[in-house]
């Protein structure tokens, strides 16, 4: 067991998960899968049903540790990750949030200057202390063995509900208004590093091994807008968090940005996270050879099944085979998928090539 001191930090045991991000080669990578907790999973919709709604059942910390432990105690996974959601910084802002079911989220829509305005200049971590406790907890339950993963959404990807007020299949509401308002939507972008950044470090002081930023939806924007909204803000996160916290281990997860991934990789993150769009040979052949690479299994694949899965895995075990790869899927795991098949990738990557 190896524990690093830098600055006033010290870093806890080390496991094959931390290891790899830390740009160690393991002959079988680690496995953990994007919203692993969650619908697919029986004994959470079981649970979930005890609670009278989504942030009532995030702000429980009795709950949400347990359903943080779900998936670690049926498929063993390398990594836990906290159970929460990206919209708690907008309700912890000041935002109405909720959420209905079958609908997704529904927030009060930003519109003009004095919406904008109204949000609270900074995060108010009293509303966020329930989810501190699900991390102390949930360290607490999973013990040295399994690290657990903190983490928010990036300020583009926050900042597209907070317009919309509403998930969209293309973040239409958010783009219209930062080109009509850009100094306001950089307002915004602002406020949004400010209230990461403390969020995140509260994370850490609460005990997260490592940190994902998901930003779902940079796919979106053009190259000048995605530098913009998504890369440099992304940065400045990144860098301030350091400041606070100069071990923590880092994801980056632009999803869907194709070549543009290549500038994510620059030398502040632990590990970026490959969509299901990006190429595994190509990923391979253009990253920073240390560089822990996360991916990117097809949803889909996982839902279908049989040889379609099976050659999906064995692709990218191949293409990722001697560098410091974490296997996960290319984006969350989708309520329909059958237990079996999670049983089966599970084995599949713990056996090896
Ligand atoms: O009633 C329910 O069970 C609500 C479903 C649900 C769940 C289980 C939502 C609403 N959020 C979550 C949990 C969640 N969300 C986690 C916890 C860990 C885990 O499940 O393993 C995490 C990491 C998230 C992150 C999240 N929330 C993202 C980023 C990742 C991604 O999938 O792109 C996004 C975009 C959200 C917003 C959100 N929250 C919930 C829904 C249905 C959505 C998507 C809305 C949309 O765009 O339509």
């Amino acid at each position: 067991m190896s524990h690093v001191q830098s600055g006033t930090l010290t870093r806890g045991p080390s496991t094959l998960f931390l290891d790899t991000l830390d740009g160690s080669v393991a002959d079988k990578p680690p496995i953990w899968l994007m919203r692993q907790a969650g619908r697919y999973l029986p004994e959470y919709r079981e649970m979930r049903a005890t609670a009278p709604s989504f942030l009532d059942f995030c702000y429980n910390p009795k709950l949400a540790s347990e359903a943080t432990l779900q998936p670690i105690r049926r498929f063993g996974f390398d990594a836990a990750i906290l159970f929460s959601d990206i919209l708690v910084i907008p309700d912890a802002l000041g935002q109405t949030v909720s959420f209905e079911t079958g609908h997704g989220p529904r927030l009060d829509p930003l519109i003009d200057a004095a919406d904008v305005d109204q949000l609270h200049a900074e995060i108010d971590m009293n509303r966020l202390s329930p989810v501190l406790e699900t991390v102390t907890r949930a360290k607490a339950m999973l013990g040295p063995a399994t690290p657990l993963i903190g983490f928010c959404g990036a300020p583009w990807t926050v900042a597209s509900y907070m317009i919309a007020g509403r998930g969209t299949p293309d973040q239409a509401p958010a783009r219209l208004f930062a080109y009509r308002h850009p100094d306001l939507f950089q307002r915004l972008i602002d406020r949004l590093v400010d209230a990461s950044v403390t969020y995140l470090t509260a994370q850490v002081s609460a005990g997260v091994d490592a940190i994902q930023i998901f930003d779902s939806w940079a796919g979106v924007l053009p190259t000048l807008e995605y530098e913009r909204w998504c890369l440099r803000p992304v940065q400045t996160l990144v860098t301030r968090l350091r400041v606070a916290c100069p071990t923590i281990r880092i994801i980056a997860f632009p999803r869907a940005t194709g070549r543009q991934l290549i500038q994510a990789a620059d030398g502040q993150v632990s590990a970026l996270g490959l969509d299901t769009s990006v190429d595994v040979e190509w990923a391979n052949r253009v990253m920073p050879h240390n560089l822990t690479l996360q991916g990117n299994l097809d949803p889909l694949a996982l839902v279908a099944g049989g040889e379609g899965l099976d050659h999906a895995i064995t692709r990218i075990l191949k293409g990722f085979a001697g560098r410091p790869h974490v296997f996960n899927l290319g984006h969350g795991i989708l309520p329909e998928t059958p237990i079996a098949h999670v049983e089966h990738l599970v084995a599949r990557v713990r056996a090896g090539l």
